[in-house]
């Protein structure tokens, strides 16, 4: 590693102790970049990876809420505000007991890279709270994102700071938040926001563009090999926002998901998974995934507490798509996979294979798709709501669903290019770190020391 970075990733480490997450989304990270700082040697002398490193600013709040039997919680908030030379912190928020600060530092430095590789003008931030969602009331969830907001408000701004949706936060808690912020500000400001309900200034597609961004980003790694998503059977770990869409863009491009998840168990339905049911049971009456087996009659097997990708075994899938949560997929599971038939692998969730688990898919030359590039078109999406809700233009499904597929077959491309370019085709980890990191750091350097 360039000196530079091992003397960098020693202060990360120092400076940050105990955050684990955050150490291992920097070292991933820095373990492709050694041949950028040789090429441009001004980036160690102006200390761009050390301000990288550095968050511009790091907001922790206390956010007290009331629950429905009159008892008092106290949960965290955070905001990690880390990066804007390319554009206002963009980044989602997550809701979900596992939250802290090292969590929402770990997502935040990857989503700088992320947004970078999308060409659009958006930096990278990242936020959330330890509150659990889960067996919530409707109210409950309200009270709490209005507590959320009213502290957290004075930190956004369409031109500052623009959160969407991560783990537990949807359509629903973006209305609530939305609706506070207005509120307090008295300003409709549309772009503050995005991940919005369709009726008031949400964009078409943004709901399916993570999930959907994941397969066609798959279907073009594919295609590299003369092959595609036809007639492939395919893992998704997690049910929710990324998994389904993942899920229904695999349908449409002719390959058939036969295995999801939930943190509680997973499905294995051998002749592939019913979306519909899935979509209404997760989306609308928001069931465990332990009930769709049920409804399924004979078709599906559900498995209590097994990781999705311990089905490899049965499932004989080509394809695994993590969609669930970080370092989910280990060492073990990835061998079993590529014992299984295994030849392409794309990451949905932020970080879901441990570094163990990528070396053995980097060993047996499968195909893999780090989530800064395979999931990258969930915050394009909203790059192109931003701009849909400064034009006060809203734009048909189809056209923004054939922008989303450009701008995935653009990341490809990018991947593709500068993994050549610095003599490691076919490694799109380097091509997207590489391709993300320089236009980031160019930015940096043309601003001067700030
Ligand atoms: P959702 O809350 O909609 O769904 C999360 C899914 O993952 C659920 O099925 C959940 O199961 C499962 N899950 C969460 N935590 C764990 C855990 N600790 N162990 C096992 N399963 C778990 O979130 P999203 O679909 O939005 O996000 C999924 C991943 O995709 C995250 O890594 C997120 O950062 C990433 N991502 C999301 C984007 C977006 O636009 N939403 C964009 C890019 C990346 P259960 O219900 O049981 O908790
Ligand atoms: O990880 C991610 O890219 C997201 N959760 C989406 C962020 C966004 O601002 O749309």
């Amino acid at each position: 590693m360039h000196s530079n970075l091992v003397a960098n990733f020693d202060s990360v480490v120092k400076r940050n102790p105990g955050e684990t997450e955050f150490h291992q989304a920097v070292k991933e990270m820095f373990d492709t970049l050694s041949d950028v700082l040789e090429r441009h040697p001004e980036f160690a002398r102006l200390s761009v990876v050390e301000r990288i490193c550095e968050p511009e600013r790091q907001i922790i709040f206390r956010v007290p809420w009331m629950d429905d039997s009159g008892k008092v919680h106290v949960n965290r908030g955070f905001r990690v505000e880390f990066n804007s030379v390319l554009g206002p912190y963009k980044g989602g928020l997550r809701f979900h007991p596992s939250v802290t600060l090292d969590t929402v530092k770990f997502l935040g430095f990857e989503q700088i890279f992320k947004n970078a590789l999308t060409g659009l003008p958006i930096g990278g931030g990242k936020g959330g709270s330890d509150f659990d969602p889960k067996g919530r009331s409707d109210a409950e969830i309200m009270r709490f994102c209005q507590s959320f907001m009213t502290e957290l408000y004075r930190h956004l701004g369409e031109y500052t700071d623009v959160p969407a949706g991560d783990i537990g936060v949807g359509a629903r808690e973006i209305g609530y938040m939305f609706g506070q912020y207005k509120r307090i500000t008295n300003r409709y400001e549309a772009g503050v926001f995005t991940g919005k309900g369709l009726e008031w200034g949400g964009a078409r597609v943004r709901k399916e563009a993570t999930g959907f961004g994941v397969a066609i980003f798959t279907n073009e790694m594919l295609k590299t090999k003369g092959d595609s998503l036809v007639g492939k059977r395919v893992i998704v770990s997690g049910s929710g926002n990324v998994a389904l869409y993942a899920i229904k863009k695999v349908h449409q491009l002719g390959g058939v998901v036969v295995a999801c998840s939930d943190s509680a168990g997973s499905v294995f339905d051998k002749d592939g998974l019913d979306l519909e049911l899935l979509v209404q049971m997760k989306e609308v009456e928001r069931l465990r995934l332990s009930d769709y087996s049920a409804k399924r009659g004979g078709l599906s097997e559900y498995h209590e507490g097994l990781n999705v990708w311990e089905l490899a075994g049965v499932a004989s899938a080509q394809v695994a798509l993590p969609c669930a949560t970080q370092n989910e997929l280990h060492e073990k599971e990835a061998k079993l996979l590529v014992a299984n038939g295994l030849i392409a692998v794309a990451e949905g969730a932020n970080m879901p294979s441990t570094p163990d688990a990528i070396r053995v898919f980097q060993q047996a030359k499968i195909l893999f798709a780090p989530g800064k590039a395979a999931n990258a078109g969930g915050v394009a999406t909203s790059a192109l709501e931003m701009q849909q809700n400064a034009s006060r233009q809203s734009w048909s499904y189809e056209e923004t669903e054939k922008r989303l597929e450009e701008i995935m077959r653009g990341i490809h491309e990018a991947c593709v290019t500068t993994a050549e370019e610095y003599g490691a085709p076919g490694d799109y980890i380097l091509g997207a770190n590489v391709a993300g990191f320089e236009r980031v750091a160019r930015a940096m350097l043309a601003m001067g020391v700030i």
